[in-house]
């Protein structure tokens, strides 16, 4: 396919750039750090979304070469952050069950210079449905690098519970479908209050993802939520865009 044939030389041709969201910790009302979120420049097209590409190169495996890329250039530049300010960094299922993305992350790390405990990695709970016994061991082997695991879009996946039993998450992320729909379904809000009780029952911070509003804060607030992320608070922007933003935070 013609995608593919670009998506390839889109690595080596220097295509892919890396966005960057904010995450508000909401004890303090501060940055605590920001999502990489990948961005292609195709030179016809513009602006793809990754949601047309991303399936292609987990399709093809591209995802291999470009998930290291794009781990290593989120550790790169957080590494010229504030030492306060950490970067999340989203991984693909089929990354997740590459043999070599602990050493990948490892690698990164060491090359970098980052603290690994300013990396945190962003799982879906799709990953969790295989072959549970390899994945809890490389959760273990990636904490053991000392970096930290969020569990992404929480509440949409086949949840159990029993995930957060078998491996202990570092962060939440409740997904922006119950946060959009929380002001005018009860059924929505009720989901929000309890995952940010769960979180804070089991000691595990809860992320409200998606915040567009005011009116959004402040129920998420009352709910109990300890970091927000959405439009309301930033929009993923290029690193070279944040730097007034970062050199606020020194
Ligand atoms: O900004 P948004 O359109 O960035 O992202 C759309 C989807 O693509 C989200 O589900 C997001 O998790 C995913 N995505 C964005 N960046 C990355 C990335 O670097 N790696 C992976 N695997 N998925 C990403
Ligand atoms: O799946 P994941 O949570 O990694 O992807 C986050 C996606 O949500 C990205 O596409 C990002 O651009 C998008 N996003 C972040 N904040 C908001 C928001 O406030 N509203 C909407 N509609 N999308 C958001
Ligand atoms: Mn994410
Ligand atoms: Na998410």
């Amino acid at each position: 396919r013609a995608l593919e044939v670009n998506l390839r030389k889109a690595i080596t041709n220097g295509e892919f750039e890396l966005f960057y969201q904010p995450q508000i910790n909401l004890k303090d009302n501060e940055i605590g750090g920001f999502e990489a979120l990948l961005r292609w420049h195709h030179p016809e097209r513009g602006l793809v979304p990754p949601s047309e590409f991303i399936p292609v190169v987990e399709d093809t495996g591209l995802i291999i070469p470009l998930g290291d890329w794009i781990i290593e250039q989120a550790c790169k530049e957080a590494a010229g952050w504030p030492r306060n300010i950490n970067v999340a960094v989203n991984l693909s299922p089929v990354q997740f069950r590459n043999r070599s993305l602990v050493q990948s992350v490892s690698r990164a790390l060491a090359l970098s210079g980052l603290a690994p405990n300013r990396l945190e990695l962003e799982i879906t709970e799709s990953v969790l449905l295989q072959d549970t016994d390899a994945t809890v061991s490389t959760l273990h082997q990636l904490r053991r690098l000392g970096v930290r695991i969020a569990m992404d879009d929480f509440g949409t996946g086949y949840s159990s519970l029993s995930y957060l039993r078998s491996f202990p998450f570092d962060k939440l992320k409740i997904d922006q479908s119950f946060v959009r729909e929380m002001s005018q379904r009860a059924d929505c809000l009720a989901i929000v209050q309890s995952v940010a009780n769960l979180g804070a029952s089991l000691g595990m911070p809860t992320v409200a993802e998606g915040v567009e509003t005011e009116e959004q804060l402040l129920q998420i607030q009352a709910a109990g939520c300890t970091d927000a992320q959405g439009y309301y608070f930033g929009r993923p922007k290029p690193a070279q865009d944040m730097v007034h933003t970062l050199a606020a935070l020194r």
